[in-house]
């Protein structure tokens, strides 16, 4: 190597050297959001691997998550060494290790050991009509088969939609040109009267031909929203999914079966909307559509939650075991594996005994509790009487095991609350529930492992996240009720900003809102799902590197270890920090 190209690499090295050293002064924490299943032993090559890379990078801690840490000791000596090898690995590389504790949100990990504490909704004086000696719920939605046409429906003005009737006189939805679907909309609804909290069943068959995005259900919907205005915008969807995700929708199919359970809540008027949401083009048909009450299905039970039968006035109280069956759902909280919580499953068959009170024909009530299903599952209870002593006893294992560098409190997309009989006892916001259980933890984290961080994601705390004032969050009871959760947080507790809404403004809104508190957070830009590297994340860099508040950046996927090596967005993300940062130092 001559001497002039010996000086250039000199050069070289010590301008990187520089460029590096300003990232890592602006921002001292370099983290990154690692998913694992630690269970499986094909998972500690690959996370050894992507150590190896962030080590390379510049990383210097790791958020670690994995769904059995709901309740580890469940898995013996085995998950114990495991977590001590994995967490020795990312040592090595050095990374300060931050595990994952008190998951109350959706879904929720630690009802795996305590199914009965999730969160319930109240199926109250559902009427079934005992045929052949089963309790048979009856269909209350009019012309779900096009029978007599479309009476009753309503349809998208000027979307081309029409009966067929050689397609068994089905709802015909054509999408040749976006005229089709004015302002990306082509949905027929009915109101319907139904019945204040009751469990409902909608079934519906769909068929599909060349049907084309956006998603992967291809913007079909049948759903159910609520607070009904003239317009169909701007309504409380209370129904947790569009369709059916255990069948998802193909381009092209035949005449497929689906099933969407949901609670009316606190409504007696809901509207049914079927149709479709941005799809670019195709053919579909929709027919045979029927709602009922739910039979029994997901029935929970719990001290709090009793579940009651009685004479259609009201008058008779029936026995269990005497007059009918158990009114057990064996699928709950354990449908294809124990743990797993499902709503698309056939409902339990309750039958009268021999003796029973309840004749052939007549109509009886029940009343029962079931837990509300939300984004991906079912939420805990934050007021569960069992939650608190969770989540200490979470905290003395990873402190006994490992000794970690820090908590993240996993209290996010908290989705149902309120209606649980142990939140109506509460008597407290889901806002002030969720703040008790994070301060809560938080002491408890000081007391066992007083040297150890705390960290605690944004949104169920954050007016630009999901704390609206005056709107309704899901199935979170009232407007406005998560509003101020964040009164009296301790100030040391580290957040991970993180938002799924990918506009500045509301980026500020939160940064500022948390600097207003006092409190320091790690800014997670955005999400890196994608194949493509999140364009936007770099302007949400520049928005940040001037704010005192700001205390590291955060890599955010969510996808799993296995994500990490179809890209290089790990490497690119720190470098694209790098930048931003010594921009940030070379205007000043
Ligand atoms: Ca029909």
């Amino acid at each position: 190597m001559d001497s002039k190209m010996k000086k250039y690499r000199i050069l070289l090295v010590v301008f990187f050297g520089v460029f590096l050293l300003h990232g890592a002064e602006r921002f001292p924490e370099r983290g990154f959001y690692l998913g694992t299943n630690l269970l499986v032993d094909a998972s500690v090559p690959k996370i050894k691997a992507v150590a190896e890379r962030a080590e390379k990078a510049g990383y210097n801690t790791v958020y670690l998550q994995d769904w059995k840490f709901g309740r580890p000791w469940h898995f013996g000596e085995r998950y114990k060494k495991r977590l001590r090898e994995v967490v020795d690995i990312l040592r090595r590389h050095k990374l300060r290790v931050i595990v994952e504790v008190c998951h109350v949100g959706d879904p929720c990990c630690l009802l795996d050991e305590m199914p009965e504490e999730a969160e319930a909704l109240p199926s109250l004086n559902s009427e079934f009509r005992i045929v052949n000696g089963v309790f048979t719920p009856e269909n209350i939605l009019p012309n779900g088969s096009f029978d007599r046409g479309l009476e009753g429906w309503r349809l998208d003005k000027g979307a081309k939609i029409e009966i067929d009737e050689k397609a068994g006189r089905s709802l015909h939805f054509t999408i040749a040109s976006p005229q089709d679907a004015p302002k990306g909309m082509s949905r027929a609804w009915m109101e319907l009267a139904v019945a204040p909290y009751c469990q409902y069943t909608l079934t519906f068959k769909l068929k599909t031909k060349d049907v084309k995005g956006p998603g992967p259900c291809f913007g079909l919907n049948a759903s159910f929203v609520a607070d009904a205005q003239e317009n169909l915008h701007g309504l409380r969807n209370i129904c947790r999914r569009s369709i059916d995700v255990s069948k998802p929708v193909k381009s092209t199919q035949d005449f497929t079966e689906y099933q969407v359970t949901f609670n009316s809540l606190e409504y007696s008027r809901l509207k049914l909307v079927a149709g479709s949401w941005f799809t670019r083009g195709g053919e579909f048909w929709f027919d045979d559509f029927s709602l009922k009450p739910a039979s029994f299905l997901n029935v929970l039970h719990r001290k709090t939650t009793p579940v009651k039968v009685t004479s259609q006035d009201g008058k008779k109280v029936y026995e269990e075991g005497k007059d009918f069956t158990r009114i057990v759902d064996p699928a709950y909280a354990n449908y294809r594996w124990q743990g797993n919580f499902d709503d698309t499953h056939t409902p339990p068959v309750i039958k009268i005994l021999p003796g029973s009170a309840i004749k052939e024909g007549d109509v009886v009530k029940a009343s029962y509790y079931h837990p509300a299903f939300t984004l991906r599952g079912v939420c805990i209870c934050p007021n569960s009487s069992k939650l608190k002593a969770h989540v200490e006893k979470q905290i003395r294992y990873f402190r006994e095991t490992v000794s970690p560098d820090g908590f993240l409190l996993n209290i996010d997309e908290q989705r149902s609350y309120g209606y649980d009989p142990e939140c109506v006892r509460a008597g407290i916001s889901s806002g002030h529930a969720l703040n008790k259980i994070a301060v809560f933890a938080y002491n408890k984290i000081r007391e066992i492992a007083p040297g150890a961080k705390v960290y605690m994601w944004n949104d169920m705390f954050d007016p630009a996240g999901n704390c609206y004032r005056d709107r309704y969050y899901y199935l979170v009871r009232g407007k406005g009720t998560l509003y101020n959760s964040w009164i009296g947080l301790p100030k040391d507790i580290i957040i991970l900003r993180w938002t799924t809404k990918n506009s500045a403004e509301f980026v500020k809104k939160s940064m500022d809102h948390f600097a207003s508190l006092g409190m320091k957070y790690i800014q997670f830009p955005g999400y890196f799902d994608t194949t493509t590297f999140n364009p936007r994340s770099r302007r949400f860099m520049e928005m940040t590197v001037d704010d005192p508040a700001c205390i590291g950046v955060g890599f955010g996927q969510w996808s799993g270890i296995d994500h990490f090596g179809k890209t290089t967005h790990l490497e690119d993300f720190l470098k694209m920090v790098e930048e931003v940062s010594a921009r940030g130092k070379s205007s000043k």
